[in-house]
């Protein structure tokens, strides 16, 4: 027992040396005997570089197909230097900016050159993990030849469906981007996330002084830990209560957009754009995977190209070793806290007593862990209400265990259906906030208010559509649907009248009904209030048969 203790006495001095939030849990001895202490948990920081899919744009913007000549800013004349795709000494594809350089040698991604000036020489690099990840050091990028005068980073935080803008790059922030320039230091607690331009990275100061730009995530932190990030209690106790400071150092993609080439420090001399062109030689981003403080290790998985059976991260080759038989690798949350879920953003099945919540910083130094609980009832059976209730209760007459005030709109003894009204979200998990769907039908269009499973509501005769808000054709809307009275095929307006919205025919005034085809002249009526007295058909062929017998008897 005693060695235990010091054993764990001296497991918890080495986590406080190795960083905080270091352990998940450990075994302490109390007086009922040994129990797990579980704690709030992340993942080292690791050099990102070598997780990313790098991916360049334009395609044919990398130099070397057709080889290329090109120069320096330094030294324009002297352009001896070539690139060529087709020979391993003198090509320079984009995995350069990842590998690990040895022997002081530097390997670089470079692009063609300029020759389309005016035309602008663009360029992206999208670099993605599948991941989420959260930042923990300044980002840098090295340039040979010159850093770009305009450049922008950007950012993704859903796998590349949308992207944001992270920091402007331009030696003149104001005619690039319209921008004030600012730097990381003239930041303030309040607007430390903000967007800005900066001009320190991309002025001139010859090629080899200053080869880097950077991402300043260590001044960012440093606003709330101190300069030398002596006081990190502070800034997680920030990262928990200000809104958005976590989510501005996370990130699944990053992208950088170039946009104008090093031009030496003066305009752009149209007599030798050979020595225009960007070239990096490595790209670092030290990072974290964002594991929600479930988790302190994540590995990565790789995946065989043809079987696609995991094989062991034993094979810790780069991913762009060739000799290394794969195609793809994931990071992935080793999660615990009874979570999973690539960001261990769930409760695992069976550990929904209620909702999931990410780990916490507070209360320094171990935080909380927020575990999920295996889902059991007060009395002890066994009742899983799917995170949607955390209160059972048992039924005497029925000898059941039922989960009551079902939340999320859920219903049912494990809170496993949708209420009346609600349907079953197809894309979310059961114990998902989101797994039921207001049916939305429409109150006059449809019979009640409850829908199908893919949300399809019952229509009244007339109604369709999934929300019962449209009519079939022949039918028009006006607080529900409607036979048609008139329209242009069937049941056209007589005798000059027009069909108005389907609902009625307006006549014009010598005629009536449905569809105007009555005549307001009817026998014995003053149509017109002429003064003429009005003979009706019969009248008429009274007269005229009158006139004929008489026009015969005087004939003979
Ligand atoms: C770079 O990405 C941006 C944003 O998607 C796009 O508008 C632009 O056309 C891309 N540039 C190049 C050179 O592919
Ligand atoms: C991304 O990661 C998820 C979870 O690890 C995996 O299921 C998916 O296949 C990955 N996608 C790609 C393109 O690697
Ligand atoms: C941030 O706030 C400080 C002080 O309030 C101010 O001086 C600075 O200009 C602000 N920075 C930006 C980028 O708005
Ligand atoms: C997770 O569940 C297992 C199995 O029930 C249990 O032994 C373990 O203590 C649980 N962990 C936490 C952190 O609750
Ligand atoms: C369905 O569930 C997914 C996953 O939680 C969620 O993103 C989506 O918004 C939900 N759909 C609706 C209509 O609520
Ligand atoms: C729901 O109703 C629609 C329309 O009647 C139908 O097409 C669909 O198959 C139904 N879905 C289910 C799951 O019953
Ligand atoms: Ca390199």
């Amino acid at each position: 027992m005693l060695l235990q203790a010091v054993l764990l006495l001296l497991l918890r001095c080495l986590a406080s040396t190795l960083g905080q939030y270091d352990l998940c849990k450990s075994l302490v001895s109390t007086d009922e005997g040994s129990v797990w202490e579980h704690y709030a948990c992340q993942p080292s920081p690791v050099s990102m570089k070598d997780y990313m899919r790098i991916k360049v744009d334009p395609p044919g913007i990398t130099c070397g197909n057709p080889p290329e000549r090109f120069c320096t800013l330094e030294n324009p004349y002297l352009c001896s230097d070539e690139c060529d795709a087709s020979n391993p000494d003198l090509a320079h594809p984009p995995q350069l900016m990842q590998d690990r350089e040895r022997n002081g040698l530097i390997t670089y991604w470079q692009t063609v050159t300029w020759r389309r000036h005016p035309e602008p020489l663009l360029a992206n690099i999208t670099m993605s993990w599948n991941k989420s990840l959260e930042l923990t050091d300044d980002i840098q990028i090295t340039f040979e030849y010159g850093r770009p005068t305009i450049m922008v980073m950007d950012k993704s935080m859903d796998h590349g469906r949308s992207w944001q803008p992270y920091q402007f790059y331009a030696d003149d922030c104001l005619d690039a981007f319209n921008m004030q320039p600012k730097r990381v230091r003239d930041l303030s607690p309040a607007n430390l996330t903000r967007v800005i331009c900066t001009e320190q990275y991309s002025r001139w100061v010859g090629s080899k002084n200053d080869k880097n730009v950077k991402f300043e995530v260590k001044a960012r932190f440093a606003v709330f830990a101190g300069p030398r990030l002596q006081n990190m209690d502070n800034l997680y106790t920030r990262m928990e209560s200000m809104k958005g400071l976590r989510d501005f150092f996370t990130f699944t993609n990053l992208r950088l957009r170039l946009l104008r080439p090093a031009l030496g420090g003066t305009y752009v001399q149209r007599d030798n754009l050979l020595k225009y062109f960007y070239a990096i030689s490595n790209i670092e981003i030290p990072a974290r995977c964002k594991c929600n403080l479930h988790a302190s290790q994540c590995l990565l998985k790789y995946f065989y190209a043809i079987s696609n059976i995991e094989i062991p991260a034993r094979c810790k080759c780069n991913l762009h070793a060739s000799q290394c038989l794969l195609i793809d690798g994931n990071l992935q949350c080793q999660c615990e806290h009874n979570t999973t879920g690539q960001d261990c953003q769930r409760c695992k099945k069976g550990f929904k007593a209620k909702s999931w919540k990410a780990g916490s910083y507070l209360p320094p130094p171990n935080g909380t862990p927020n575990t999920c609980t295996i889902a059991g009832s007060p009395s002890g059976s066994n009742c899983e209400c799917n995170g949607h209730s955390n209160r059972c209760s048992y039924i005497d007459y029925l000898n059941i265990v039922t989960c009551v005030s079902c939340k999320h709109n859920t219903r049912g003894q494990n809170c496993q259906h949708c209420r009346l009204g609600y349907f079953r979200n197809a894309s979310a998990e059961l114990d998902d906030e989101n797994v039921c769907i207001e049916c939305n039908c429409n109150q006059l269009g449809s019979v009640h208010d409850r829908c199908n499973n893919t949300g399809f509501c019952q229509c009244k005769d007339g109604a369709m559509g999934a929300k019962c808000d449209d009519c079939l054709p022949g039918f028009y809307w006006k607080q529900g649907c409607y036979p048609n009275v008139c329209d242009e095929e069937m049941l056209l307006c007589q005798n000059g009248g027009t069909c108005y919205l389907n609902q009625k025919c307006i006549c014009p005034p010598e005629f009536k009904g449905v569809l105007c085809q009555h005549s307001r002249c009817e026998a014995g009526k003053d149509c017109n209030g002429a003064s003429s007295p009005h003979l009706s058909t019969a009248t008429l062929l009274l007269c005229t048969l009158l006139t004929f017998s008489l026009a015969t008897i005087t004939h003979h």
